[in-house]
């Protein structure tokens, strides 16, 4: 074909377009309402006054579509049962950073996900067990660590010392007595959960922490490794030692009922696997999936954690990089999002008195946000075994 002939054919190609358009624009402005009042067709009486916020791509972005709430401010008296919290901090990491724009990065993943829609192969409801907003993120500093991780313990404590809008029959497993809120927290690299910890065993007392990672995150501090730091420097709390730390601050429940699953970073020494017992754990490595299966790791878990009060917290990196490459130190030879997704139905039935996702670093996920849709959909998973269970003796 000629250049020339080309031309002919793709002016006419554009003419029409240019007519079509042209008559759809016509169309629409002839049929549509020029003076909506979109206060009265949104308004609380309408039957369009959910759909403002629960379509996938409109209205505030919040993790799947739960309600946004200023929990710490003018909506502080408003009561839910379940908080999401985003916890933007990742300057205690140990190799690449990103992960503070892990909050609104699960939640840009959570958009085709909703607290009301039904999780099949859990088969539930959220919204029919529990009241869920979101807080948006916790404000922490980024010069100071010490400071951040306290701005995050306030924030957290805050929610947990709450009355959940639901009660239950039969007694609650804090400490009170009374029903609190659980929470959700979407971080944030690993070390947020040290002053998460501290909330729910100020709450409940100590609990068995149900770690997924790749890597034990129990060492203890080292002026080599963590730093290096110069002599008779304080080594500051690590996203690789804050379950040390949990366990010298007794948060962790006693004769090693907790446990770590998908483990399979190196290690410097033999002996950190002597470390991890004294710290509390008990180890399901990654590979062993292999041979037991998810069943097998259900039941490991289960024997492990008993009927304790159970927090979950999940690294990213557990998930192989194949399906969850944005994260700070990604390990080869991860778990498949179906495994966990198995893993997490057999869980049904712990009480789950708070969770975190951390370690989703967005900078460096594909296009498509394939590691933010996985970090979503876990926590929509933790979000269901919450709403199947509540946390009662
Ligand atoms: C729009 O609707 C609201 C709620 O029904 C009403 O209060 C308001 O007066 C309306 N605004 C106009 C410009 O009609
Ligand atoms: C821990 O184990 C010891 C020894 O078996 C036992 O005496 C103790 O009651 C256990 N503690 C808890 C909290 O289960
Ligand atoms: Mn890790």
């Amino acid at each position: 074909m000629s250049m020339s002939s080309l031309a002919v054919i793709l002016s006419l190609t554009l003419s029409v377009v240019a007519q079509q358009q042209r008559l759809v624009g016509t169309t629409l402005s002839s049929l549509a309402n020029q003076n909506v009042n979109f206060t009265h067709v949104f308004a609380a009486e309408s039957v369009l006054a959910e759909s403002w916020a629960e379509t996938s791509w409109n209205g505030l972005t919040t993790f799947a579509r739960a309600g946004p709430l200023r929990c710490f401010g003018v909506e502080s008296e408003t009561p839910y049962d379940v908080a999401v919290l985003g916890a933007p901090f990742d300057t205690a990491t140990s190799f690449r950073p990103g992960a503070r724009f892990g909050p609104n990065g699960i939640r840009q993943g959570s958009r085709r996900l909703g607290v009301d829609r039904i999780n099949v192969p859990m088969k539930i409801r959220v919204t029919d067990h529990l009241n869920v907003v979101d807080c948006g993120d916790v404000p922490m500093v980024y010069t100071d660590n010490k400071v951040a991780l306290r701005q995050l313990e306030q924030a957290n404590a805050a929610l947990l010392s709450k009355a959940s809008l639901r009660a239950y029959e039969g007694k609650s497993l804090a400490k009170d007595g009374k029903f609190h809120p659980r929470v959700l927290t979407l971080g944030g690299d690993h070390t947020i959960t040290l002053p998460l910890l501290r909330g729910v065993a100020g709450v409940y007392g100590p609990v068995s922490v149900i770690h997924f990672d790749s890597h034990l995150d129990t060492w203890a501090p080292k002026q080599t490794e963590d730093g290096p730091w110069l002599p008779d420097e304080e080594i500051p709390v690590s996203h690789g030692s804050y379950f040390w730390y949990a366990a010298q601050e007794g948060l962790l429940a006693p004769n090693n009922s907790n446990i770590h699953a998908g483990i399979r970073g190196a290690l410097s020494s033999w002996e950190d696997y002597d470390n991890d017992y004294e710290v509390g754990f008990v180890i399901s490595h990654a590979d062993e999936l292999e041979e037991i299966g998810w069943k097998g790791v259900v039941q490991k878990i289960r024997e492990t954690v008993g009927d304790n009060p159970v927090y979950i917290s999940l690294d990213i990196d557990v998930i192989d990089p194949g399906m969850a490459p944005a994260t700070g130190t990604p390990e080869i030879g991860g778990i498949t999002t179906r495994e966990i997704k198995k893993i997490l139905q057999g869980l049904s039935g712990l009480k789950i008195v708070g969770a975190d996702i951390v370690e989703v670093a967005p900078g460096y996920d594909t296009q498509d946000e394939i590691t933010q849709i996985a970090a979503a959909n876990i926590g929509w998973d933790i979000l269901a075994l919450m709403a199947k269970t509540p946390v009662v003796e």
